[in-house]
């Protein structure tokens, strides 16, 4: 659903890529390109603008990350700003006492009939019982329309023959729920505008009687922004729960899936699929920025990155880089880091080959045994040696590779390494993490 989205963001990154460093100049381009993506995208004006600020002002203020080179630096905190502008996944309410009573409201032709059916079977499939009710008294055969969908899902439903009130046919519904223990009482209402007021006033009669524990706006997803503002109506109105964003299989732009919940004030929590019954899955943000940003393996290993980086120590390593004090300790301590993030083969396996790691051989195999015996050298050491590599003279090298269980080449090797990484690392100051993968590339070539 976010296909032109996703393929004009991941253009704007892509020109971030082999940059050394993350300028100005270079960020303010790339947010051009994003914010045109995201208007192309039918993303409501003011909430890209806002989006862009906080983007700038992160992307800009952020440490920076060892782990993340300077497009990846930009993909987390578009990232970020997406997950905090779509918030947290928000649940279905149910009444502490049930039945709990379900509105659903929205536009005509949004989707409402249908998509009380896809809750219906939601509800089943979720342990409940629920059961179906129309009130839409206006339009001739709706009634029908939605007993056909509950004989083809197998719900329950409540005729409410006999009136044309829709206070009184839900009335018998709740009767009946209590009778046959339905737990949720799904309530398909007619489709109407915000600026009907004798219909709006309806509902709001509904909702006052009813104590519903969801009012759910069913939002077409193909009208875009129309969606979003009548969105914002009726929750000005009713007080919606929550909003079902129906027709993404048909929305190649998704802008109204951003936009909203930040524009009504209402949470989104689940969108339509489709027009089958089983077309309806819960919206889950995060799943929702991964789509956006189309790049999962980068967006795994910021994640990873995340976990194991120790900022204090970042900050100190940083430090020593500048006063180049890199010593063997840390080049071990680096090594560690880099181990704790996981089999190095899918590390490697996630890097973008550009930029930095161009030089990474294709299918660079990161032999675990070798970096644990650069370790097992680097500790065989002493403290002295560690700070200062100096010291290490002929008979230090012999001694330090019989306790590590290898050859003197092979402390040589190590030592070789540590210095040529220091260079660099000096060479490339507070971009430490350069080094460190360059490091790994180079201890790549060990063996
Ligand atoms: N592709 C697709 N079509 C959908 C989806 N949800 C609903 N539809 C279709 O949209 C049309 C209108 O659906 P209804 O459920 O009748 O809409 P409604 O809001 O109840 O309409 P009124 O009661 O007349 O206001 C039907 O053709 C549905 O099959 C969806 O998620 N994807
Ligand atoms: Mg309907």
């Amino acid at each position: 659903m976010f296909e032109n989205l996703t393929e004009k963001l991941q253009r704007a990154f892509k020109n971030l890529r082999g940059r050394g460093k993350l300028t100005e100049e270079h960020l303010d381009a790339a947010l051009a390109e994003i914010r045109d993506a995201l208007l192309e995208g039918d993303v409501n004006v003011g909430v890209a603008d806002e989006l862009l600020t906080n983007i700038r002002k992160k992307a800009i203020g952020s440490e920076v990350m060892l782990q993340l080179s300077p497009d990846q630096q930009v993909v987390k905190v578009v990232r970020d700003e997406l997950a905090a502008l779509l918030g947290k996944h928000a649940k279905p309410l149910f009444a502490a006492k049930p039945p709990s009573v379900w509105m659903i409201v929205g536009l005509q032709g949004s989707g409402k009939t249908t998509t009380t059916g896809k809750l219906a079977k939601w509800l089943t499939q979720h342990g409940h019982r629920p059961i179906l009710v129309s009130t839409d008294v206006y339009r001739p055969a709706a009634r029908e329309q939605l007993t056909q969908v509950a004989k083809a899902i197998g719900a329950a439903l409540w005729p409410g023959a006999g009136t044309d009130k829709p206070i009184e046919i839900v009335k018998g519904a709740i009767k009946e729920a209590k009778l046959s223990a339905s737990d949720v009482i799904l309530v398909d209402t007619a489709g109407r505008l915000h600026i009907d007021d004798e219909l709006m006033n309806e509902l709001s009669v509904l909702k006052k009687e009813l104590q519903p524990t969801e009012i759910l706006f069913i939002a077409d997803a193909m009208i875009g922004q129309d969606a979003v503002r009548s969105a914002g109506e009726f929750h000005k109105r009713l007080g919606l729960t929550g909003v079902i964003l129906t027709k993404l299989d048909g929305d190649a732009r998704g802008g109204a899936a951003l936009s909203i919940s930040k524009v009504s004030g209402a949470p989104v929590k689940f969108v339509g699929l489709g027009e089958k019954y089983d077309a309806l899955e819960g919206f889950y943000p995060e799943r929702i920025v991964s789509r956006v940003l189309g790049m999962g393996d980068i967006l795994s290993l910021i994640e990873r990155a995340e976990q194991v980086v120790d900022r204090k120590a970042a900050e100190e390593l940083e430090r020593k880089l500048r006063k180049s004090e890199f010593t063997l300790e840390d080049f071990r301590d680096q090594l560690r880091q880099v181990r704790k993030m996981g089999p190095l083969e899918q590390i490697v396996d996630m890097l973008p080959k550009m930029g930095p790691l161009a030089n990474l051989p294709k299918n660079a195999s990161v032999d675990e045994k070798k970096l644990k015996q650069v370790e097992a050298i680097i500790n065989s050491m002493t403290d002295e040696e560690r700070r200062d590599h100096n010291v290490i003279d002929g008979r230090r090298r012999k001694r330090i590779a019989k306790g590590s269980g290898t050859t003197v080449q092979d402390v040589n090797t190590v030592l070789k390494q540590y210095l040529q990484m220091r260079t660099m690392m000096k060479q490339y100051g507070a971009m430490a993490l350069r080094g460190k993968m360059r490091g790994l590339g180079k201890l790549s070539g060990l063996s």
